[in-house]
């Protein structure tokens, strides 16, 4: 969903202006999540033509300790080549495609052989983008021989990124899914027409200057700020009968993503810590990765005395609400969140501060961001969601920590301000997509 929902957002941007848009959708999803917003996206938007890309089976049967969601990326690469005959026969002809990073190679090389331009959405911050993008020239480095000696990755320009916030798998001295994924689209980010980064401006000055001045690595097309993307009506369509009756900035909001599904253990204590804290909360439980197996009731999840004891002030959902309805909820003053970077711009774009625990991936590269541009704090020494346990009563003081500093509730209602001046016309995530879309309408 991390992928699909920027991917909804910038086809209604573009269908929005005048573009004819083909949206092209792997098939089978993972996910019900997939599969359901697919629908209710494509109801909305008539206009948005829908074609079905059918995945052929996988050569390997995918081991249990590997992740699903990398499993179908795998999936998608090894079945790109069907993509040719697919994009020649649209009518109109294309004008351009856009592809999500994690297909970048092999749609680049599919693009070149048909002389189409291919535009590359790195749907994750300008900062991941960096890392993404030079990470095959420090495996390249000679330098660079074995993975367990790195202390930091300094990329040329930036600060360096402490080993500790990179990917795990991305530091194995083996070959893993997530490792070759990021080696084999990294380097061939270089060969497209351009790199669009939901993000703006004001928040990733920085790594957007180094990106284009060639500093963080020679030779990159234009990289292009287009967020934060606008929410489609849509996503704001949930009905919310107990945060409707809740007083105005009075509750947390609790969930890690769609891919995150924390241990029994830890969902205990975060319950135990939600109770502690003494704030109200909507709280969104995830008790498998993939949701389709997601089949036991939340009593026997976190247990049925947790549960009675959390109904007093709070509301303990099963996994799936729209996300942006629950954020643009005037009852809602806090996000404790594992730092998706979509989770990231929709507090952003709706000025709801952050209680930042990244549980794997990205996720503590975007925190850093969080923190320093004061939407939220980062308690580092929780470290990786996956790997250490945190007592309930320690998230419990973050959280009153969290909802008691009003300094980060201005400082969010501020940035929420300069992302929506951003996207406004003139602004500084406007200029791109709109000379964008000039082009492809020549
Ligand atoms: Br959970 C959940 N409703 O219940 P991120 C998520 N979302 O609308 P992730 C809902 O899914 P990656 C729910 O608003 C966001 O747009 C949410 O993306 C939406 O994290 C998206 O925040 C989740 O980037 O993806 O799922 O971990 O691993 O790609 O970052």
């Amino acid at each position: 969903m991390g992928h699909l929902t920027p991917f909804f957002r910038l086809a209604a941007l573009l269908a929005g202006n005048n573009i004819k848009v083909t949206f092209i959708t792997p098939s089978p999803t993972v996910s019900l999540a997939e599969s359901q917003t697919l629908f209710r996206f494509f109801a909305s938007f008539p206009e948005i033509n829908q074609k079905q890309f059918h995945l052929l089976p996988l050569d390997k049967h995918p081991s249990n300790s590997e992740d699903p969601f990398y499993y179908h990326m795998e999936r998608i690469c090894q079945s790109s080549h069907l993509l040719s005959s697919l994009l020649s026969s649209l009518s109109p002809p294309l004008s351009a495609l856009i592809t999500d990073m994690s297909l970048a190679s092999p749609a680049i090389s599919i693009t070149q052989a048909l002389n189409l331009p291919n535009y590359v959405f790195f749907t994750s911050s300008a900062k991941m983008s960096t890392l993404f993008m030079s990470f095959h020239a420090l495996i390249d480095s000679e330098a660079t021989t074995d993975l367990d000696e790195i202390e930091a990755i300094k990329i040329p320009g930036l600060e360096a990124i402490p080993r500790s916030w990179i990917p795990p798998p991305l530091l194995q001295n083996t070959n893993n899914l997530l490792k070759t994924y990021f080696l084999e689209n990294g380097k061939k980010m270089a060969e497209s027409s351009g790199i669009l980064v939901n993000t703006f401006e004001s928040i990733e000055h920085e790594p957007l200057r180094k990106l284009n001045e060639g500093k963080v690595i020679e030779g990159l097309p234009p990289v292009i700020a287009i967020g934060p993307l606008a929410p489609c009506e849509f996503e704001k369509i949930q009905p919310l009968p107990w945060l409707d009756e809740q007083p105005a900035g009075s509750v947390v909001y609790v969930s890690f993503g769609s891919r995150t599904a924390m241990s029994r253990e830890q969902l205990k204590e975060l319950g135990e810590g939600l109770a502690i804290s003494g704030h109200r909360f909507l709280w969104m439980v995830k008790d498998k990765k993939v949701d389709r197996e997601d089949e036991e009731d939340l009593g026997q999840v976190i247990g049925s005395g947790l549960m009675e004891k959390l109904k007093e002030k709070g509301l303990v959902v099963k996994y799936w609400l729209n996300q942006e309805a629950i954020l643009s909820h005037p009852a809602v003053g806090g996000f404790l969140s594992h730092c998706g970077w979509n989770s990231i711009t929709e507090a952003i774009w709706n000025g709801v501060r952050i209680l930042a625990w990244p549980q794997h991936g990205d996720q503590k590269i975007n925190a850093d961001i969080a923190e320093k541009i004061g939407l939220g704090t980062w308690e580092k020494s929780w470290g990786w969601g996956e790997e250490t346990a945190v007592n309930g009563t320690d998230i419990a003081e973050k959280i009153k920590e969290m909802m008691g500093n009003e300094l980060l509730r201005h400082q969010a209602m501020h940035i929420r301000e300069e992302a929506r001046t951003a996207v406004e016309i003139g602004g500084s995530s406007r200029m791109g997509p709109m000379e964008l879309i000039e082009t492809w309408k020549k």
